[in-house]
């Protein structure tokens, strides 16, 4: 845990090291506000508080079904709502290779919420029911699939989506859309071949890719921390390495997350070549169900900060707060009880989406 303290209190030294540059696309906000906020407007800094607070009641829902026995397992994303939802916001959506795709690993709620995700489907996919739109009752939490939104289904097998992810960054390079590739993960899993995979092919002279790859860094794999498993000093470092753009940001900051995001996705998108993300981030309820998925004190809590900050600074007021987080509470228990009365994915849809077209996988029937 002490290690978690320390990250959040070198919030201020991870900004400075990040190289700041005029932000584009954004209508600035004037006045005294300006510096707290970085000259973000006032109604997306609502818009985000309001999908943050979304995705935590989202994933706090999701572990209370998890905790009565309505669903097997939980894992999910509570601590990453300052990175996923500017992420969410500022990915272009659609489907084919005009849009941006993307490769989210088992953190992604607040991507999905932001982009659009009903509460209920995410609850529909740890819920086990066949009205899952992602996987039709067969996968865990926060295994999303969204084809209409280019959402890559989600892998239980940590950081192959680095390498798949080249390939819809491929078809992007031909098609010249200025759309992009985001891949996300873990920082444990960047010790697996596919990370080091993934930036010597989004790298190589004259052949770069669009591609936006992004690292999660929570100080944890599972029980595993951080410090005893690197020799780099940042991952970021290992982006670098092959002439890639490459920054470490606040990811409990939604302000400067939307801001190093527009950023680096507006370059992507000019000259069709990589960027990397280290984004340094809590860990509120421990890896997952496997450890508990108890609350874990003494990290900083991004939707918390967030909202004192707007509140200060009279963007909010305490009643409209107490509002947004009560009516994401009867949403999220009103869902579960629906939910429940849904039924489970039937034993002849296990074969369903196996093959292209839903052809028959049952080797028996050959
Ligand atoms: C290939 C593979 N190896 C091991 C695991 C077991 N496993 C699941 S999550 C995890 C830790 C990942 O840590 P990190 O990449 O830092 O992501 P975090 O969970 O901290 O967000 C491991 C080892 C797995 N799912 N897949
Ligand atoms: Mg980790």
């Amino acid at each position: 845990m002490q290690v978690q303290v320390s990250r959040a209190k070198n919030s201020k030294k991870i900004s400075s090291r990040v190289n700041k540059k005029k932000s584009v696309g954004v209508k600035k906000a004037t006045g005294s506000k300006k510096n707290l906020f970085s000259g973000l407007p006032k109604e997306l800094l609502l818009h985000m508080h309001d999908l943050m607070v979304k995705s935590r009641v989202l994933e706090e829902r999701l572990i209370k079904i998890y905790k009565a026995g309505d669903a097997f397992f939980w894992i999910g994303a509570p601590g990453e709502e300052a990175w996923g939802v500017p992420l969410g916001l500022l990915t272009k959506k659609g489907q084919g290779p005009k849009y941006d795709y993307l490769h989210l690993h088992y953190r992604g709620t607040p991507t999905l919420v932001a982009m659009g995700m009903p509460m209920i489907d995410s609850i529909r996919l740890i819920m086990n029911r066949s009205t899952d739109p992602s996987t039709g009752g067969r996968n865990f939490s926060n295994h999303y699939c969204y084809p209409q939104w280019n959402v890559a289904p989600v892998s239980s097998p940590i950081e192959v989506q680095y390498g798949m992810a080249l390939g819809t960054a491929h078809v992007q390079k031909r098609h010249k859309s200025q759309a992009l590739t985001v891949v996300t993960g873990g920082d444990a899993g960047t010790a697996e071949g596919d990370f080091a995979t993934c930036l010597v092919w989004a790298s190589r002279r004259g052949q770069e890719l669009p591609m936006l790859i992004t690292v999660q860094n929570n100080g944890w794999g599972i029980s595993t921390a951080f410090e005893g498993q690197h020799g780099e000093t940042e991952i970021a470092d290992r982006a670098r390495a092959f002439n890639i753009r490459s920054r470490v940001i606040n990811g409990n900051d939604p302000v400067e997350t939307y801001l190093a995001l527009q950023e680096e996705m507006a370059a992507i998108r000019k000259t069709g070549k990589p960027s990397f993300i280290e984004a340094r981030l809590s860990r509120l309820y421990g890896h997952s169900s496997a450890s508990g998925a108890n609350f874990v004190g003494g990290e900083l809590d991004c939707v918390r900060e967030f909202e004192k900050k707007l509140l200060t600074s009279g963007y909010l007021k305490e009643s409209q707060a107490k509002k947004i987080w009560e009516a994401y509470e009867k949403e999220g228990f009103e869902a579960q009880q629906q939910v429940r009365t849904e039924p489970g994915p039937s034993s002849e849809s296990i074969w369903d989406h196996v093959y292209a077209d839903n052809e028959n996988a049952d080797w028996r029937k050959f």
